[in-house]
């Protein structure tokens, strides 16, 4: 058994039980609570329903421990497994004709040091909003991929520009968001990263474009403005320079015994 699962468990659910007194909840609203999880459950929205409210608040947990880039909310749609990609990340047929980005830019460590064969997990969705292995059938192999640095710390991929999104709002995240909290269901445009190298802390992060109106009214508290990419172009390409100082993977406790 673990102390911490069952510290944690005993106070989320007093925290609960503090809720339903302060406001006098009734057996009818209770009822229309578990209803609305069990609709959550039958539409696979747990991981999108959790992630909107809570994501934010491992980050900020998180972030207090880096010295480094900040970390940034990760969603729901993260898949292991994405192919090696060298300069540009697979496209879609249809998608031949939208807007490319060029993503770049160095990893290094707290004091600047390039850190080579870091490994950058990209992930982003297509023009429609959609994330590929996850909605409708759009094959996984699109728009996800491992990128390695070189070796001066430098990685480099093309893509097509993700657009401002709206996270699946036709089920009961939506109807939350929208009908009962009177809010909206968008993100700003994002590209996903997650960055992995030896002996450093894994960091998990998102660009955002500049220019998008969702940055500050984001419907995942996804951090604003920090992750804001100023707007640059090359050749008509969008580019999106994003560079990561990572921390030191944490030292490891020794065994109390
Ligand atoms: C997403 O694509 C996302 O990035 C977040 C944080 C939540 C829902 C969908
Ligand atoms: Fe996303």
């Amino acid at each position: 058994m673990s102390d911490r699962v069952k510290t944690i468990t005993m106070d989320i659910v007093e925290a609960v039980r503090d809720v339903m007194r302060k406001h006098d909840v009734t057996f009818a609203e209770y009822r229309a609570g578990v209803g609305h999880l069990i609709k959550t459950q039958e539409a696979k929205e747990i991981p999108l329903l959790l992630d909107v409210f809570l994501n934010s608040t491992v980050v900020e947990i998180e972030n207090r421990q880096r010295d480094g880039s900040k970390a940034a909310i990760q969603g729901p749609y993260f898949r292991e497994g994405a192919p090696r990609v060298n300069d540009s990340l697979a496209i879609r047929p249809e998608d031949e004709d939208q807007p490319r980005m060029v993503m770049r830019g160095r990893v290094t460590d707290l004091g600047g040091s390039p850190v080579a064969d870091a490994v950058i997990d990209v992930w982003h969705s297509t023009p429609e909003g959609r994330y590929s292995g996850v909605h409708g059938n759009i094959p996984i192999e699109y728009y996800r991929g491992k990128i390695t640095t070189d070796e001066n710390g430098r990685y480099e991929c093309r893509s097509i520009l993700p657009v401002p999104y709206q996270i699946p709002n036709q089920g009961p995240t939506g109807e939350l968001l929208e009908k009962h909290m009177g809010g909206h269901s968008w993100r700003p445009a994002h590209i996903h990263y997650w960055v992995h190298a030896e002996g450093m802390r894994d960091l998990i992060s998102q660009a955002y474009f500049e220019g998008d109106k969702y940055i500050e009214d984001d419907s995942c508290n996804g951090g604003g403005t920090e992750f804001m990419v100023p707007e640059a172009y090359e050749d008509g390409v969008r580019v999106m320079e994003v560079d990561f100082r990572l921390d030191p993977a944490a030292v490891r406790a020794e065994a109390a015994e």
